[in-house]
């Protein structure tokens, strides 16, 4: 029986917890006396507790982030009550900050803030040598990858199982820390960029592709921040392209050097995707929330990879900034549609724990949701009910354009018109019309979006069904919908779709 176990609810089963591998790997002589169990959040705790307690732990170390902020207090919780005995340790970015407001925090024993990567094997050792430190909140001294003089982390790709690498999404970590300063997001408060050590890093991912890994997700704030360390991941990956090989990263938007241009160019279609933070366009916005960005070398390195690559391109907005209204988001949006990305992710703003956004909480008048993930309710230029259109319109965008499900239909959506207006109206009837922007059927979203462009927008019947045919062929599907019979014959004519990519990428693609 383990005397540690370390635990968590990730988003989803897909996600592995990654930040748990990197304790594992880091407890030395421990090792042996610890097990890792994990959930996601659509397991209840109680659930989840019952499991823990029947390793017999002495140790329970959770891993609290904005996702499971619930569930980690309600486990935490109960476990006190049943099992007061058991030193419960937390950590993780949502209990890294305004740890003197959180119930999960009083309830635990020891609340490790930062990268507990050493910092939590060295607590454990304390204890289970009988030397329980005194203080509760420790803040972890910054890990090194490649330390001088002490110890260095380990890296815990052994830790990713056979499990792990036939059902799940790999994570790996070429760097940490982030230079850049947006007030909304945790990594501006995070210390000086590390590089892991490359050539440990490289053979790590090597033994993962032999394992049959094919997709990697790197979770680097800005993977392109060091041109040459960035230059030789992608080499590396270039050197070992096959089928079914899919890289994600994330980028600063406004740095792509020649040099980075031309490997990124020579990847074949949907094996690269990129996460590109526009956030926004208005200049007195990002500078307002102190983000630095070059609107001009953001949107041709948009058009570069959009042209002449096949990166599959994701890039975010937000939707709630301080000093942004609803024109300047509109008038962004309207910009980014024009760059062809493949997904816009629409995200309203968030108030993370620790970040500095709040400072313009009077003079914006921010209302925020207490309850995780701490959604903006409405500021000074956008009232709720406004506020509300646009939650809805995000989520209708995702389903329309972003899950690549009609992808010949959505320009349709505005023609010569403004994307942002078209879609807002869209997205206004269609709530008006089901009431609901979850659990819609794709044939009944079809079949709405056809009423609209043929009875709203007045396009013709004939190629609006032709094109809502084509894309629906196109997601690999060949039943019919009833709406289209008096406009489309029955014939198969599926292309056949790639079964080695991701499905919305896929989607994209045909
Ligand atoms: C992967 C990821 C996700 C995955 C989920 C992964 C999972 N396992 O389920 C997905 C894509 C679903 C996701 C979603 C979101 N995410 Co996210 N995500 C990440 C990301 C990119 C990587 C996390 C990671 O593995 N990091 C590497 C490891 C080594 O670091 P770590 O996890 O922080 O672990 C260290 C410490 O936290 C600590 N620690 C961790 N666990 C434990 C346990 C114990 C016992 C102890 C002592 C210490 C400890 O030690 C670890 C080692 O140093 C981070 C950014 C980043 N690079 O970290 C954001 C990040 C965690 N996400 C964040 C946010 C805001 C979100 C979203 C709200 C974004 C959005 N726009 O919707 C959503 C939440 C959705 C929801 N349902 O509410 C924030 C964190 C906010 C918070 N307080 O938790 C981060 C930091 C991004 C940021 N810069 O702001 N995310
Ligand atoms: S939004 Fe991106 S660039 Fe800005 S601080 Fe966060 S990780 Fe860094």
């Amino acid at each position: 029986m383990p005397d540690i176990v370390l635990t968590t609810f990730n988003a989803r089963y897909a996600h592995a917890a990654f930040g748990l591998r990197y304790l594992m790997a880091n407890l030395g002589a421990l090792r042996d006396r610890a097990s890792m169990v994990e959930f996601d959040i659509n397991q209840r705790p109680v659930d989840a507790l019952e499991t823990i307690l029947s390793h017999k732990p002495k140790i329970v170390g959770v891993g609290v982030y904005i996702w499971n902020a619930e569930a980690a207090r309600q486990l935490v919780a109960e476990l006190k009550r049943l099992r007061p005995d058991v030193i419960v340790v937390i950590g993780g970015p949502e209990v890294s900050y305004e740890v003197d407001e959180q119930e999960i925090c009083r309830l635990a024993g020891y609340v490790i803030t930062g990268e507990a990567d050493l910092a939590f094997a060295d607590l454990c050792e304390q204890i289970l040598g009988g030397r329980r430190p005194l203080m509760k909140v420790i803040a972890a001294e910054l890990p090194e990858f490649a330390a001088k003089n002490g110890r260095s982390i380990v890296l815990p790709y052994d830790f990713y199982t056979d499990e792990d690498v036939l059902h799940r999404v790999i994570y790996v970590e070429a760097s940490r820390g982030c230079p850049f300063k947006c007030e909304f997001c945790l990594s501006s408060l995070d210390v000086p960029v590390r590089n892991v050590p490359l050539d440990d890093f490289l053979g790590h991912l090597d033994r993962l592709l032999e394992r049959g890994v094919r997709q990697f997700k790197f979770v680097d704030r800005t993977f392109n921040l060091n041109l040459n360390f960035s230059k030789a991941i992608v080499q590396f990956f270039l050197d070992r392209l096959r089928p079914g090989l899919f890289l994600h990263f994330e980028m600063i938007p406004d740095r792509l050097p020649e040099a980075l241009r031309e490997l990124i160019a020579k990847f074949p279609p949907g094996a690269m995707q990129f996460e590109v933070g526009v956030q926004t366009f208005n200049p007195e916005v990002a500078g307002l929330i102190s983000r630095r960005q070059d609107n001009e070398k953001l949107a041709e390195n948009l058009r570069f990879l959009r042209e002449q690559t096949g990166v599959h391109v994701h890039a975010d907005l937000i939707v709630g900034l301080p000093g942004e209204d609803v024109e300047s988001f509109a008038a962004g949006f309207d910009r980014l549609v024009s760059l062809r990305p493949q997904e816009i992710q629409v995200g309203m703003l968030k108030r993370l724990r620790g970040t500095p956004i709040v400072r313009h909480d009077a003079q914006w008048s921010m209302v925020y949701s207490p309850i995780a993930p701490y959604e903006i309710l409405q500021n000074k230029l956008i009232d709720f009910a406004t506020m509300q259109r646009m939650r809805r319109f995000s989520r209708f965008w995702d389903l329309i354009a972003n899950s690549g499900n009609f992808v010949r239909t959505t320009p349709m959506i505005w023609g010569e018109k403004s994307p942002f207006a078209e879609f807002l109206r869209l997205s206004d009837w269609l709530f008006t019309k089901s009431g609901r922007t979850h659990a819609i059927s794709l044939v009944r979203l079809a079949e709405l979006l056809f009423e609209f462009l043929t009875e709203l927008e007045e396009l013709p019947q004939q190629a609006v069904a032709d094109s809502i045919w084509s894309d629906y062929q196109a997601a690999g599907r060949s039943d019919r919908p009833g709406f289209l019979a008096p406009f489309v014959a029955q014939a198969d004519t599926r292309a056949k779709p790639r079964h080695d990519l991701p499905n919305r990428q896929k989607r994209h693609l045909v």
